[in-house]
């Protein structure tokens, strides 16, 4: 087991033995790009996680490990500052916002990695700091809540990785539950979990090959020119304070004062938000076929007006959607690239896999990974704290 390789990786390097903890990736149902706007989401965690190995030293040196990169990353926790090693930045970042709380952080060991795949929409990064935020609270002791932790996270996804990201993939990673997805509200953070029935439909990721670039790529774009909006918008309706509060009727009446393209970023949002409103009524009245419906047209709007599509998921979406079985698929995450996550009959997914695969190759050249996810609970433990 990789947990049980990380714990004795941890042990082989530092010489004591150490706390274990895992950190789920996410996938999420509908509700893209809405989370920074306020809106709302349908995410789940899954059985795609990373492992930590983590103790006190007792001296001033942070020093982490990574067990799939073989890389040991070494310094001292007075000086923990972003640089050019990018995987330690993501747990930098982490002990900065303890730091930034007036948490003394002393010399800590850290032995991580996982089967998360990187760069495939499912938050392998989300995962590797709410795994440490969730480490160093045990370590700690400072006993933070989840949504404390989540919100560091996010944080330190902010400042030490440059992505102005959402709450959604690290809420999801703390706050996920067997066997359910959660629809997240991103402005109160209210939350309700809908159980997931597995025994009539599984969720199967196929990953494009292409691998997205969230700081480099339009993320933050997307971000500011849906700002734009609200403050157009704000002229007329001062009680706006993000795209959730604006009807689809409101928008379209002012359509001429926008820029075209801000037009279209905001329109898939105010959409989006009122998908997720109604595949969640799907959800919970076992309805598939029409909350796969919801799923398509999520899909079209993040390819024709929030352009953060690529002809490589439109091609897993368009391959997807004759085969039998087929409830729904669509690109998740920031996009550009990663994995589409698809609804499939259970007695149809080791058809669908196959001719996914072949299809998918004879179309684009690719090989096509897929994955079969079961959803699980959000970061825990796996054994009693040991701190010497
Ligand atoms: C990425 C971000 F990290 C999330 O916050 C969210 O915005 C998502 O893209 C798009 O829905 O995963």
């Amino acid at each position: 087991m990789l947990s049980a390789s990380i714990s004795a990786a941890f042990q082989d390097q530092f010489h004591y033995p150490p706390l274990l903890v895992r950190a789920p990736g996410r996938v999420n149902l509908i509700g893209e790009h809405t989370d920074y706007n306020e809106g709302f989401v349908l995410p789940a965690a899954i059985d795609k996680e990373i492992y930590f190995a983590v103790g006190l030293n007792g001296g001033s040196a942070i020093r982490l490990y990574s067990y799939n990169k073989q890389e040991l990353y070494t310094t001292e926790a007075s000086q923990v500052r972003r640089d050019a090693t990018l995987w330690a930045n993501y747990l930098k970042g982490v002990v900065a916002q303890f730091q930034k709380r007036g948490i003394t952080v002393p010399g800590f060991d850290c032995v991580f990695g996982g089967n998360v795949p990187m760069g495939a929409g499912l938050s392998s990064s989300a995962a590797v700091e709410c795994g440490l935020a969730f480490a160093l609270d045990q370590l700690l002791a400072t006993k933070l809540e989840r949504l404390d932790l989540a919100r560091m996270a996010q944080k330190a996804e902010h400042e030490f990785a440059g992505v102005q990201c959402g709450i959604m993939d690290q809420f999801a990673s703390l706050f996920g539950r067997d066997g359910q997805v959660v629809r997240l509200d991103c402005r109160s953070l209210a939350y309700e979990y809908f159980p997931f029935d597995t025994s009539r439909c599984h969720i199967v990721l196929c990953n494009s090959g292409v691998k997205h670039s969230l700081a480099s790529s339009e993320y933050n774009t997307r971000r500011q020119e849906c700002e734009q909006g609200v403050a157009l918008l704000q002229q007329h309706y001062p009680e706006v304070r993000s795209l959730r509060d604006v009807t689809l009727a409101q928008l379209q009446q002012h359509e001429a004062e926008f820029d075209a393209v801000v037009f279209r970023r905001c329109r898939y949002v105010v959409e989006e938000n009122l998908r997720v409103e109604a595949a969640c009524q799907e959800l919970a009245a076992g309805n598939l076929p029409a909350f796969g419906q919801q799923m398509y047209a999520s899909h079209a709007g993040l390819r024709d007006d929030y352009a953060v599509s690529c002809p490589e998921l439109d091609t897993l979406v368009e391959l997807a959607r004759p085969l039998p079985g087929v409830y729904g698929a669509r690109m998740m995450g920031g996009g550009f690239g990663g994995c589409t996550i698809n609804l499939v009959e259970v007695a149809h997914v080791e058809e669908f896999t196959r001719r996914m695969r072949e299809l998918y190759e004879q179309a684009t050249g690719i090989p096509l990974e897929t994955y079969q996810t079961t959803i699980v609970a959000g970061v825990s433990t796996l054994e009693p704290v040991i701190v010497s």
